[in-house]
């Protein structure tokens, strides 16, 4: 069974959204996400970095949540929501799935670590963070301007990938989204899989 250490809108939100539109089996493991846990041997041995989600799957113990939404795909997936190597498509399924965590992603993160860190916050690189991710959502944009998802006209785990980290940007951003990416956003976030998702997302919440 899949084991899914997590603590709510962080980055196990795309694994365990993934599980849910398949409806692969699999467990929520909550997490303490104050920064004296994360620092703490225990957690370190989980991931070497202190960062959350962490996913097992008996024996296996693997970091980096691209990494584990792929791997569900491949082990558990059956072929769905990704297009099989030898199609046309799998290149930029590939792409998509790398510019969510590498670059929209990044500048998210990095809004949220400087205001954790800093006090106040540096207002200049808030701002050329938030300048950063806006072109993600740019190009997201130009993208879905003739289909409804990512590669056309079938949704797949980089429509959801992506879909997770609109959320922050909403949070940390802007909730105005441009015209294609907001139908978007609605048409992902409209699923029953999202609603469940919502639901176990929360339910990792520690009470301090
Ligand atoms: N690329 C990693 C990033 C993991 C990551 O940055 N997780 C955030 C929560 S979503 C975190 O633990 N942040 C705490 C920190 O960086 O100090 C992944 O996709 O799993």
């Amino acid at each position: 069974m899949l084991k899914i250490y997590h603590a709510p809108a962080t980055r196990a939100f795309r694994v365990i959204w993934v599980c849910e539109e398949l409806a692969i089996p699999y467990e929520i493991v909550p997490v303490d996400f104050s920064p004296a846990y994360r620092a703490s041997p225990e957690w370190r041995a989980m991931n070497p970095v202190g960062k959350v989600p962490v996913m097992t799957d008996g024996a296996l113990k693997m970091f980096e949540s691209g990494a584990m939404m792929q791997y569900v795909l491949d082990r558990y997936g059956a072929g769905r929501l990704q297009p099989s190597p030898d199609s046309p498509d799998h290149a930029l399924y590939l792409q998509w799935c790398w510019f969510a965590e590498a670059t929209f992603s990044r500048p998210l993160g990095e809004m949220t670590n400087h205001r954790r860190e800093f006090s106040p916050p540096l207002e200049k690189v808030l701002a050329e963070m938030a300048r950063r991710a806006s072109l993600s959502v740019a190009a997201l944009d130009q993208a879905l301007a003739d289909r409804p998802y990512l590669l056309g006209d079938s949704m797949s785990a980089a429509d959801i990938s992506n879909a997770y980290v609109l959320r922050g940007y909403r949070r940390s951003v802007s909730e105005d989204l441009p015209t294609h990416v907001q139908a978007f956003f609605d048409r992902m976030t409209a699923r029953d899989s999202y609603a469940r998702t919502v639901v176990a997302d929360r339910g990792a919440k520690i009470e301090p």
